[in-house]
């Protein structure tokens, strides 16, 4: 095993591995650019070496820095976490031709399943389900047209090299084809430096379920079962939970799904941990999307129902260790909801708040963990993105887990900067997401909901008027309570115009 790694990265997902690292009894280095130096992670570590200004391509992102602060600290291993140069194969490599072990995947197998239409390829070849479409990208408009009308529409335009969304553009008729052709191709050459793009049959109203493998340098490999994302604002991620209820509700799936997984995680010559993520119509039908070859946000909710820990099982591998854990042992108890606190602003289209965190007073109790890059006084930087902590919530079922991240909210205390804790309450309280009906338009149908409330009648807005009154304050007392945010108070006065 090894005795010191690096963990490459910042924020709540290095705080992790290095609690992991120190969990081993294994050194830890951790690194920073020069806006980090007070930040959660560099106290976490051992040693800490600052690796250069702020911008991320001259510090987390820059492959040379990080070698080097290895190779000064000794180090034999390195973590790259998530983002940054996680799903990096040219620093996968340089990792390993500078002699440092690359806690992932090879890159080989991170290159194999960074092409979406390469990775599409491999998951057709393992035999596991893809959504009807091109397996390479189009030439063309007229390839387009073709296809398109040979698989009928709706279609799904992609971008080759893209993902999270960029580059896709939705098309219900063969008269919008020619101009949807030209803008993804454009979107994806603008995002990825490469304008190829692909075309899938469109799966309507699908659900995002992810299934979280684990394999070892020896061809063990087993999978823990399914994550519900599709509560996501634009393709970021905003709810996640383990078990997915409608998998919960049909154990064949889970197996049919995990056992499709794993055959595409073989196929691509996958080891360490990885997520396969796939599409699942209301039928049940599931379509293999993408492969993460990386540890994700949302890992916390497998670790907390299966009792494995995901980061401890990288470093093992990576250590050229056996996986012990057989796919039979694999039991999944309760339920466990995170959600993603983010310095960012709701009332204000999600605007990232970045600044001096006055107080931040974190959750605790029954079934509540809380996964922080935050302290009080520290400044949140502009330079990287708003994460600030998951908030994960465990139940004997979905309903206490709910009910305990409601309590958990509550208790999250953060001041001198915007967070969207009163933005993932409102979805956590809502009775729709409490009934598990959920799909990848779930949050666009809710704040829609939200917006034209179907009881905004004329009726329900004078009730509202008249609570607001009945709640005016006596003389004496001092101003009324505003609702426990902006986002909430911004919404009533919506309401009320
Ligand atoms: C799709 C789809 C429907 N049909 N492909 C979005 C980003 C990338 N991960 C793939 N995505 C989708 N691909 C077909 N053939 C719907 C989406 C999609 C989506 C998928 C997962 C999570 C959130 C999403 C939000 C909008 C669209």
């Amino acid at each position: 095993m090894f005795t010191k790694v690096l963990v490459a990265n910042r924020g709540e997902i290095a705080v992790r591995v290095l609690r992991g690292l120190r969990d081993m009894g294994i050194a830890s280095v951790a690194v920073y650019s020069e806006v980090d130096r007070r930040a959660l992670h560099v106290r976490r570590a051992d040693e800490a070496v600052c690796i250069g200004p702020a911008p991320s391509a001259e510090s987390y992102l820059n492959p040379e820095r990080i070698l080097d602060a290895a190779r000064r600290t000794g180090a034999q291993a390195i973590h790259p976490g998530y983002g940054f140069l996680s799903e990096n194969a040219e620093f996968a490599s340089a990792c390993e031709a500078a002699g440092f072990v690359f806690i992932g995947p090879g890159p080989a197998a991170i290159r194999a399943m960074g092409l979406k239409t390469e990775a599409r390829l491999v998951a057709k070849r393992a035999g596991t389900p893809t959504v009807p479409g091109t397996e390479s990208p189009l030439a063309d408009e007229a390839e387009a047209l073709r296809v398109a009308a040979s698989i009928g529409y709706p279609v799904m335009l992609k971008a080759a090299a893209g993902g999270g969304g960029k580059g896709m553009r939705r098309v219900m008729s063969q008269a919008e084809l020619g101009a949807a052709f030209r803008e993804a191709s454009s979107e994806a050459e603008r995002s990825f430096k490469n304008g190829a793009v692909y075309l899938e049959k469109l799966v309507e109203r699908p659900r995002h379920i992810e299934i979280q493998i684990l394999g070892d340098r020896h061809g063990h490999m087993i999978y823990l079962g399914e994550r519900e994302c599709s509560v996501q604002r634009r393709h970021q991620k905003v709810i996640e939970e383990c078990p997915s209820p409608f998998v919960a509700a049909r154990p064949a799936l889970r197996r049919a799904m995990g056992e499709a997984a794993v055959r595409a995680a073989r196929e691509a010559g996958y080891v360490n941990a990885g997520t396969v993520e796939f599409l699942v119509d209301p039928s049940g039908a599931f379509y293999f999307l993408e492969m993460n070859t990386r540890l994700q946000v949302e890992h916390p909710v497998t670790e907390l129902v299966t009792g494995l820990d995901l980061v401890e099982w990288q470093l093992r591998i990576a250590a050229g260790e056996w996986l012990t854990v057989r796919q039979e042992d694999v039991k999944w108890r309760g339920w466990a909801m995170e959600c993603r606190v983010c310095a960012e602003d709701p009332a204000m289209n999600f605007l990232p708040s970045p600044g001096r965190i006055e107080q931040a007073a974190e959750p605790n109790g029954p079934g509540i963990r809380v996964d922080s890059g935050i302290y009080s006084g520290w400044t949140v930087p502009m330079e990287y993105d708003s994460l600030l902590a998951k908030l994960i919530a465990t139940g004997e079922s979905r309903e206490q887990a709910i009910r305990r991240l409601r309590r958990a909210i509550g208790e999250y205390a953060v001041t001198g900067i915007e967070t969207n804790l009163a933005f993932l309450d409102s979805i956590v309280a809502d009775t729709e997401f409490a009934r598990g009906e959920l799909h990848t338009g779930f949050i666009e149908e809710f704040l829609r909901r939200r917006r034209e409330p179907a009881a905004a009648t004329e009726p329900a807005r004078l009730a509202v008027a008249l609570a607001a009154l009945e709640q005016k304050p006596k003389a004496s007392a001092g101003p009324p309570a505003a609702p426990a945010n902006r986002w909430l108070r911004e919404g009533r006065e919506r309401l009320l115009r």
